[in-house]
């Protein structure tokens, strides 16, 4: 059963690759909280990534890095729509951080990036 689910994966991402609309079948995201660039209060950051498309939850990350580049990881919730992860993060020092996602679409494409926010 295990190796039926990963030959599916792997056929799944062939095709995303080889099919015409590889593209659009790819998790990308169509808006954050917080903004790329954006400025936030330190207190309490709520964590939002909306993705274009269903992402498997199950095999996606977040990871938060510090200022100093210490990194943490961070739990989506687990009420967080199909296209969504969400999270909290709160009591942030000041000064650049970056919020690291990874995600795992449900074409079996993984597709990951960086959003740069202050902490002031
Ligand atoms: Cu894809």
């Amino acid at each position: 059963m295990r190796v039926f689910v990963r030959i599916a994966v792997l056929l799944s991402a062939i095709w995303c690759l080889a099919g015409p609309s590889a593209v659009s079948a790819h998790a990308i995201i169509v808006s954050s909280a917080p903004e790329a660039g954006a400025t936030v209060s330190g207190e309490a950051v709520a964590i939002r990534l909306k993705f274009n498309s269903r992402i498997d939850h199950a095999h996606s990350k977040l990871t938060l890095l510090a200022p100093n580049g210490a990194a943490q990881a961070l739990t989506s919730a687990a009420d967080a729509p199909v296209d969504e992860l969400k999270a909290e993060a709160a009591r942030l020092s000041s000064g650049a951080w970056r919020l690291r996602w990874q995600v795992l679409s449900v074409d079996g494409h993984i597709t990951r990036g960086d959003i740069p926010f202050i902490v002031h």
